[in-house]
């Protein structure tokens, strides 16, 4: 199948692009690598080293035998998405190509209004690039499990069943995000559900939960088919900042009590499930909702996670609280749906354990690069705006 990764340079896109190439799939992907300028503008860096587009672009002729066809390009640029589309008559689309932070979103004013013009102009341009330049291609569109926010009740995929006054419909389940890019991704759901409506678009729209790890087999051995790993206060998840920290041998960061409950998956796992929806897809006019997460923890659950995984690998850890920068609940039902991606035949491959073992383990290796930035652990984006370092508190 042709697969068009929207941003095939990011933490997801490349192994995706890899991953679907050892699969048979014929890749082409556009990213204007603004990933790599936003991490930088934050102080931080990536945890393992990274090689260049064109680096990429030659293991890929190495490894796969064939020649990938990455663009450097602007997604809220609707000529050179048109183009591309035209030219390469996608018959899938993966959307990944978002600026994907919640504290970068709640920076100031300018990073606000910044990522809600970027991911929802570039999701418009995605769709209308569709239909008209291939109308038949299926969205697989990246959402987010935090669209959902977090509900006193279960949490289906994407539509419920509502009585109301005695009446009975199937409605969208309600989006309540908790950040402006979070906001962003509802906007999109919003707007991908109508393009499917009015004009028989296939898509699906991935809630996905938090993706952690750094490999998937197709990378093979070769260092510039890896991925990045991001450990500073915006593009860094709880998990990977955590395994980040272990190796540095600094308190994990917990914010608040750490109640916060979260769906997890590992990276292979969510290459497996975006497998799964592509060669999968919906029929025309087709708007579908998949949740995509493995298991639900609670922030600190989480920690204790990582202590004891690290504990066995004898790196001793440590686990503190910080006032907590942003404005969320700090303990909250959660119990969501997700049955979808198990019906298609998705089975987990991989144990949380030995994905956190493999990743202390690499991350160990490259501990000076964490070392050397290890300012940027300590939280100072506040959710009401401005900035003041966390301070611990237990
Ligand atoms: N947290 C800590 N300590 C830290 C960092 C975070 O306790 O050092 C807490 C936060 O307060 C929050 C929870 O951990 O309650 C999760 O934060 P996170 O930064 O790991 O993840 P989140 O902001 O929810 O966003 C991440 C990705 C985003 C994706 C989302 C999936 O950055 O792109 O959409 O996970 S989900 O969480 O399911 O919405």
């Amino acid at each position: 199948m042709r697969v068009f990764i929207a941003g095939i340079d990011g933490y997801l896109g490349w192994p995706l692009a890899v991953y679907l190439s050892a699969r048979g799939h014929q890749v082409a992907g556009a990213d204007l690598l603004l990933r790599r300028e936003w991490v930088a503008e934050v102080g931080g860096i990536s945890a393992l080293p990274i090689a260049s587009r064109e680096q990429r672009m030659a293991a890929f002729k190495e490894v796969a035998g064939v020649e990938l066809d990455f663009r450097v390009g602007d997604l809220t640029d609707y000529a050179f998405v048109k183009r591309f589309f035209a030219e390469f008559q996608p018959e899938a689309v993966v959307h990944l190509g978002q600026m994907p932070s919640a504290p970068y979103s709640m920076m100031d004013r300018a990073h606000c209004v910044w990522t809600q013009q970027n991911n929802i102009v570039n999701n418009l341009n995605l769709l209308w690039a569709i239909k008209e330049a291939a109308p038949d291609a299926h969205l697989i569109k990246l959402g987010t499990m935090g669209e959902y926010g977090t509900p006193a009740i279960d949490i289906p995929e994407g539509f419920f069943d509502v009585e109301f006054r005695g009446r009975k419909d199937r409605l969208p389940f309600p989006r309540q995000a908790g950040s402006w890019y979070h906001q962003s991704k509802v906007h999109d759901s919003h707007n991908t559900h109508f393009a499917s409506k009015i004009w028989g678009i296939r898509a699906t729209d991935i809630m996905q939960g938090v993706v952690f790890g750094t490999r998937i087999e197709a990378m093979g051995a070769d260092p510039r088919l890896g991925t990045r790993l991001d450990f500073d206060q915006c593009f860094g998840t709880a998990i990977n900042r955590f395994c980040c920290q272990a190796v540095i041998g600094h308190p994990l960061t917990l914010y608040g009590l750490g109640g916060q409950k979260r769906g997890f998956l590992p990276l292979a796992d969510s290459m497996q499930c975006l497998g799964l929806a592509i060669e999968n897809p919906p029929g025309a006019g087709e708007y579908r909702v998949f949740n995509q997460f493995e298991n639900a923890y609670s922030i600190s659950e989480l920690a204790c996670l990582v202590q004891e995984v690290a504990a066995s690998i004898d790196i001793a850890v440590e686990i503190r609280r910080y006032d907590n920068p942003r404005a969320e609940m700090e303990e909250h039902y959660y119990n969501p749906d997700r049955q979808h991606l198990i019906d298609l035949g998705y089975q987990p491959t991989h144990d949380m354990r030995s994905v956190l073992k493999a990743m202390l383990l690499e991350l160990l290796a490259n501990k000076d690069r964490i070392e050397a930035h290890a300012d940027v652990l300590i939280p100072d984006i506040r959710w009401g705006g401005g900035r003041k370092r966390s301070e611990v508190i237990g």
